[in-house]
């Protein structure tokens, strides 16, 4: 039987990701790549609707368990507007959309990738930039009316090496540096992997963790202290650390963009190529025996151990559909913090993500099928 023939009848597929489960495993790279640069340069030119229909495309299209071959086989898809399909059918006669080859080739799109590629630069200062004339690094570098602040100094410093992916046996390594440094400042404190590499990806561009203490109260000065024993072992190269602004009388923020209010830290450290099975996933590093790595660590009281890791882990779409679902369809606003019932004006307690999928009436998933 040809697919989309009525005498196949196919699983409908879900309009949250929350409730696909999306592995590694994409069949239809062809199009989420062409998809993503349309979203991308929706975003650089601050059109949220258009830009978030593409990355829900983009999602859809990454949960099929095999390749779209013909535009029949979209109808019964969510999530999938006039503009999408019509990259599809592009991609599907032709091999690549003309649309995306333009925007590849176009001078603002391509100066807003290469700003934003900073550590510290968002697409406001890249726009910024860019209304100046600016075009390159050195443009910038020599402009001397133009101001970094510190982030944006490191971004620089250490481009090259943050800018090339960091690889699992990278996380693992850094996750031994990680557990060290924990340990030695507080020897109940426990550390996971969080992030991309939680979800099984083999490379990342940082690699996150969430630290915490069996003790409520005692995370309070975990990050500081964590800082200053990496600071000791002269590896810290970078450190934003933000103390928690955490409140937990406040009602959840459903709004996904809206960051947390844990402590936390945006970090880069030196990494020791001699620490890394199979060397360093960075030809240059490897031949100075170390390289710059971005590393975030979050630190939540124990209480809201499962609602950060379940924040944290992501994917980014799997978190705004999770927060989409919780509002639309159970009338519950979830964040980072806390999941809330509106009905019956009351907060949710869970100990694990288990709980969480639980109080909103969904199937667990695991993180390795959470890549939406
Ligand atoms: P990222 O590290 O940005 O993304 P990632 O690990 O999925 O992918 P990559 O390989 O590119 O690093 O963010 C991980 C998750 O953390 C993401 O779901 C968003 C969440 N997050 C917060 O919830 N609050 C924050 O303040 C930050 C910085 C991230
Ligand atoms: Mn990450
Ligand atoms: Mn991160
Ligand atoms: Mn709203």
């Amino acid at each position: 039987p040809t697919e989309g023939s009525p005498l196949t009848p196919v699983a409908t597929v879900s309009r949250y990701a929350c409730q696909r489960r999306t592995t590694l495993e994409n069949h239809n790279k062809k199009f989420t790549d062409a998809f993503e640069v349309l979203a991308e340069s929706y975003e650089f030119n601050n059109m949220e609707r258009p830009c978030l229909a593409f990355r829900r495309a983009t999602s859809v299209l990454k949960s099929l368990p095999c390749a779209v071959r013909c535009l029949g086989a979209t109808q019964d898809l969510p999530c999938l507007g006039q503009h999408t399909k019509k990259v599809i059918e592009e991609v599907l006669q032709c091999g690549r959309s003309f649309e995306v080859e333009e925007l590849l080739s176009d001078e603002r799109y391509q100066t807003f990738k290469l700003f934003t590629s900073v550590f510290g630069v968002g697409p406001k200062t890249a726009e910024k930039w860019f209304c100046r004339g600016l075009r390159s690094f050195s443009d910038i570098l020599t402009d001397h009316s133009i101001h970094l602040n510190r982030m944006q100094q490191s971004g620089f410093l250490h481009h090259g090496d943050i800018s090339r992916a960091v690889s699992a046996a990278e996380a693992r390594s850094l996750r031994s540096v990680i557990d060290g440094a924990v340990h030695c400042v507080t020897p109940a404190a426990t550390v996971a992997l969080t992030g991309g590499f939680h979800r099984g990806k083999e490379f990342g561009h940082d690699v996150d963790f969430i630290v915490t203490t069996p003790e409520l109260g005692e995370e309070e000065s975990l990050l500081p202290n964590v800082i200053d024993e990496l600071k000791k072992q002269g590896i810290l190269l970078y450190c934003n650390y933000q103390a928690s602004t955490f409140d937990m009388r406040k009602l959840p923020n459903h709004h996904f963009e809206a960051m947390d209010n844990f402590a936390k830290c945006f970090l880069i450290l030196r990494l020791e190529s001699s620490q890394v099975e199979g060397g360093l996933h960075c030809a240059e590093g490897d031949i100075r025996g170390w390289r710059a790595v971005r590393v975030d660590l979050v630190s939540p009281p124990v209480d809201r151990y499962a609602f950060a890791l379940l924040g944290w882990t992501g994917s980014r779409q799997f978190e705004r559909d999770l927060r989409r679902f919780a509002q639309v369809e159970r009338g519950m606003i979830l964040d980072n913090h806390a999941l809330y019932d509106k009905k019956k004006k009351e907060f949710l307690a869970a100990s694990t993500e288990k709980d969480i999928f639980a109080h909103l009436g969904l199937e667990y998933m695991e993180p390795w099928q959470r890549n939406a």
